[in-house]
């Protein structure tokens, strides 16, 4: 249509008028692009070449210093009405925050080149898939987003012929914490960034499109856009299950999304499948199911603690043609982090790597790869269907109380413990570390409008004819007196797993409790591991007491979205409460 290719060339040259580049480049896609992009940030600084014998195609890349993390602070989203914000975001009027930005994006691509990149988050036959244009005068932003999306010309097509895009503008400024802000305009499917070159805030098709907006477009549309891992369990007799998780950052979705099975159970034949690591976008299809698509192309995982024990998988997908961001290096010039054999001699900052310095790699040190690189990525996550969902995991990073797995018993209580779902902050956004805080669906950070609204959206799925998926609750890091972890997870969460599936397919029975229900004695599959019974049992046990101060909080905290909290939800909290209050 020509109207379209109107609208996008319209939008390419207001933009130019106002930021004034010297040169607008479209971007194609092609490797060729790719490759030329590498050479001009070798020259440059911007990319550094690491040890191309152990690690071909591989590039590190050292952000400012000041620039290293997600800012939510700095992150808005700017309804037109505040209320739909909701507290769980910060908000501008729509008409103070374009002229805040607008006043940045001022000349700011003078001398330099503008990039625009169409992009396509999800597979691009599929009906499930949105596309979007981000403009940026960062080179390094459009070679990850070459990795991280479906980016060039099919997507420019799918534009042209769909009439529809998310705009995203974006500039790395001066990296000057007091100027930058990341904006989303939800109404207008559009987003603003400046002054940071930081992945979420950068790689406008990430959170920023395939979260914000998406979350809006998916509430006006009636699917669920989640920060959620896809992840397929082949059984030994080749059924697979499809499962998807939403834990918060830096909480364990990649690791999960790539596990590797323990020995007894690659013997028996178990295999598991890579759909997605990061987001998901899902919704009923004709047979009632949710059906789930990964609309990333790539993987932007946490780099630290990424080892050949806790994670092969994503250790072959990262030995060529990967970009690291702010990792150390060794003697030998080869990537390091924490975790890895090995010694670094140059920290993340390029210094001489002084243990009195802090981590040689930044704890929110990346790596960027596509995730065709993965041992295990699967054939489906090309399939413009998407996969069929047989459960939703909830979890964080609770020291206590929580259980290693709990089931709910129906949709509204799954909704209920995503809502309730806590965890202690981890280095993925600027701010303190390990504070607890709700994090409902692992979206705080992410939900594009009033949390209230969000969580009545989830309760309308439960519709006459849904066949929707089983709702589970884990903690992989719940701590003993010691402050060690009880649980080894890692590859050892796929007895969790097991477990989960036996329970959709009702091989087994489960311990009905007034939070959940818990594995019944003997019905987690423990054989070849070394956990004491004292662990196990602290693992599956449920502390009335704990509990109660848990769920009085919880009411608390869904009372903070009031007047929006769905009726349903605040009673579904009353009946776990009560339930607690006649336990024997
Ligand atoms: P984002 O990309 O920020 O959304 O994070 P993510 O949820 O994909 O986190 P990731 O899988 O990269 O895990 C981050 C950290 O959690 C790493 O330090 C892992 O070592 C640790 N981790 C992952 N799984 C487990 C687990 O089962 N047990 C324990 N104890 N730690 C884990
Ligand atoms: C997260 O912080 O949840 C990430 C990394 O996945 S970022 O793309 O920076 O949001
Ligand atoms: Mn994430």
């Amino acid at each position: 249509m020509a109207s379209t290719l109107d609208a996008l060339e319209r939008w390419v040259n207001e933009v130019a008028a106002l930021t004034r580049p010297a040169k607008i480049h479209w971007c194609d896609g092609s490797e060729a692009e790719y490759q030329t992009l590498v050479r001009q940030m070798l020259a440059d600084g911007t990319l550094i070449e690491l040890n191309q014998q152990t690690h071909p195609g591989c590039y590190l890349h050292r952000s400012h210093p000041s620039d290293v993390a997600r800012v939510e602070h700095l992150t808005l989203v700017c309804h037109q009405n505040e209320q739909d914000a909701g507290p769980n975001n910060h908000w501008l009027a729509p008409a103070e925050a374009h002229a805040k930005m607008d006043a940045l994006f001022d000349g700011c691509m003078e001398g330099r080149t503008m990039y625009v990149i169409p992009y396509c988050m999800g597979p691009i036959g599929s009906p499930l898939s949105r596309c979007g244009v981000e403009i940026t005068d960062s080179p390094y932003v459009v070679a990850n987003m070459k990795i991280m999306t479906r980016m060039g010309k099919a997507a420019q097509e799918r534009i042209e012929n769909e009439g529809i895009f998310v705009k995203g503008l974006h500039s790395t400024g001066e990296l000057d914490p007091e100027r930058r802000f990341i904006m989303h305009f939800p109404e207008e499917r559009t987003i603003k960034s400046y002054g940071s070159g930081y992945g979420g805030n950068a790689l406008l098709g990430k959170k920023c499109h395939a979260l914000r907006i998406a979350s809006n477009q998916a509430r006006d549309e009636g699917w669920l856009a989640e920060h959620m891992l896809i992840v397929g369990i082949e059984n030994p007799s080749g059924e697979t299950h499809y499962i998807a998780a939403a834990f918060p950052s830096a909480c364990g979705k990649t690791n999960l999304a790539m596990l590797i099975p323990p020995e007894g159970y690659r013997r028996d034949g178990w295999k598991v499948w890579t759909v997605g690591d990061d987001i998901c976008w899902m919704r009923p299809g004709t047979d009632g199911r949710l059906y789930a698509i990964n609309p990333e192309a790539g993987f932007f995982g946490v780099a630290p603690g990424t080892s050949d024990s806790s994670n092969p998988n994503a250790l072959k997908s990262i030995s060529h043609d990967t970009i690291f961001t702010n990792v150390a290096v060794t003697a030998d010039n080869q990537p390091w982090w924490e975790g890895l054999p090995g010694t670094p001699v140059t920290d993340w900052q390029g210094r001489p790597y002084d243990p009195a310095n802090g981590p040689a790699a930044h704890p929110n040190s990346r790596f960027t790869v596509s995730a065709r690189q993965c041992p295990t990525w699967s054939p489906k996550a090309e399939d413009a269907q998407g996969v069929p969902i047989s459960a939703i995991v909830f979890g964080g990073r609770r020291p206590s109380l929580l259980p290693l797995v709990m089931e709910a018993r129906d949709w509204t209580h799954g909704v209920l413990m995503g809502a309730a779902m806590g965890s202690e902050t981890t280095a993925a956004a600027t701010g303190a570390v390990g504070v607890l805080r709700r994090d409902s669906m692992a979206m705080k950070p992410f939900c594009g409008y009033h949390y209230g609204d969000y969580f009545a959206h989830w309760l309308s799925f439960d519709q006459p004819g849904a066949k929707l998926p089983k709702v589970f609750h884990v903690n992989w890091f719940r701590k003993g007196k010691d402050g060690k972890f009880l649980w080894p997870g890692f590859g050892d969460n796929l007895r969790v797993l097991e477990w989960m599936i036996a329970r959709v397919e009702g091989k087994v029975r489960g311990k009905e409790t007034p939070v959940g229900t818990l594995p019944a004695p003997g019905e987690l599959k423990l054989d070849g591991l070394s956990l004491d019974k004292a662990a196990l049992a602290e693992l599956l046990d449920v502390d009335q007491a704990g509990w109660q101060v848990e769920l009085a909080a919880i009411g608390e905290y869904l009372a903070s979205f009031s007047p929006r909290t769905p009726a349903a939800l605040r009673g579904e909290q009353q009946r776990v409460a009560l339930a607690l209050e006649t336990i024997e």
